[in-house]
């Protein structure tokens, strides 16, 4: 992939990412960017993270507490997973579009080497001091994603960005990870399991993904990496988790868009690209699929849709 490749995928905008952005995740299973997304881009969608998810306390209470030593190995617990709500969201055009913008998923189809991607996932997930233990043990996050097991092939498997919109710090419950280099030495190369006794090894070679608010952090289904605890009296982490694959890509899963019908689609239809909606499963105009019947019959379901040229390309009018 070269950057002028890639830019032919994003528009007229730059790329944001580089060839030494894809190497890094290839080989290291783990690449951060800073300023991905800029302050403008995050702020109002911060803004409605705190009105749906509210500001804590700064004082700490008022929000569910545990204790936490810190020491002990940590593991999966449901309460480290409330607040988090699905695609689309209720929140304005800014908190819906961001997980189909250009720039991701040119990085997408870079990273996994595919001429189309789609979003199987996308979540918020808003984190407070004192609500949940949130130290995880070391895992790779493929047994809710496929029923098999990550890919020998680079396009098979799966991009699993993280998109921050606070400041996450270690004492803001930064993930952890270890590079596929460094769990290669500790487990065997390209195993997905990570046993009880190799637990603190791998916490020994971990490395923190702390980092500003507009940070994007891609990931994959095969590396290795855990949740950690929020430790700043009165603390917040709001993040987003947006999972792209290889578009025909059967094995993979997470969330399936047309059982949430009832949701906020009106954001999505008014806003997005057929570019965009492409991601989502939705044909580009001018394929087979838009016949008359089904354009008028998709325009009666959706009246806010503008969906001129997708009737243009089937050479209909109206
Ligand atoms: O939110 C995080 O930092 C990581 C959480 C995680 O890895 C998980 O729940 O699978
Ligand atoms: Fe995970």
């Amino acid at each position: 992939m070269s950057s002028s490749a890639s830019a032919s995928t994003t528009g007229s905008a730059s790329p944001r990412f580089t060839d030494d952005h894809v190497r890094q995740w290839r080989e290291e299973g783990f690449v951060l960017i800073p300023d991905f997304f800029s302050a403008d881009e995050i702020a109002p969608i911060l803004a409605d993270y705190e009105r749906i998810y509210g500001l804590p306390d700064p004082s700490g209470s008022g929000r569910a507490r545990v204790e936490t030593d810190g020491e002990s190995i940590g593991a999966f617990r449901p309460d480290q997973f409330r607040n988090i709500d699905q695609f689309p969201y209720e929140g304005g055009r800014e908190m819906n579009m961001i997980s189909m913008h250009p720039q991701l998923i040119a990085f997408a189809r870079a990273l996994l080497d595919a001429p189309q991607v789609h979003m199987y996932q996308s979540h918020t997930w808003a984190k407070y001091t004192g609500e949940a233990d949130y130290d995880q043990v070391h895992h790779c996050d493929f047994s809710n994603h496929t029923l098999t097991v990550p890919s020998d092939d680079v396009t098979l498997r799966t991009v699993d960005f993280i998109i921050y919109y606070t400041d996450v710090t270690d004492a803001h419950g930064a993930l952890h990870y270890v590079t596929k280099p460094d769990a290669g030495k500790i487990l065997r190369p390209g195993t997905v399991f990570a046993p009880e006794d190799k637990q603190q090894a791998l916490k020994a070679v971990e490395k923190s993904a702390a980092a500003p608010a507009g940070t994007l952090l891609a990931h994959s289904i095969d590396t290795f990496h855990r949740g950690t605890n929020l430790t700043k009296p009165g603390g917040h982490r709001f993040t987003m988790t947006v999972g792209y694959k290889a578009a025909g890509n059967d094995m993979i899963s997470f969330h399936i868009w047309q059982q949430a019908a009832g949701r906020n689609w009106e954001a999505i239809f008014r806003h997005a690209s057929p570019e965009q909606l492409r991601v989502i499963g939705i044909p580009l105009p001018g394929d087979s699929f838009w016949t008359e019947r089904t354009l008028k019959l998709t325009r009666a379901r959706w009246p806010e849709w503008d969906m001129t040229p997708y009737f243009e390309a089937a050479r209909l009018t109206s």
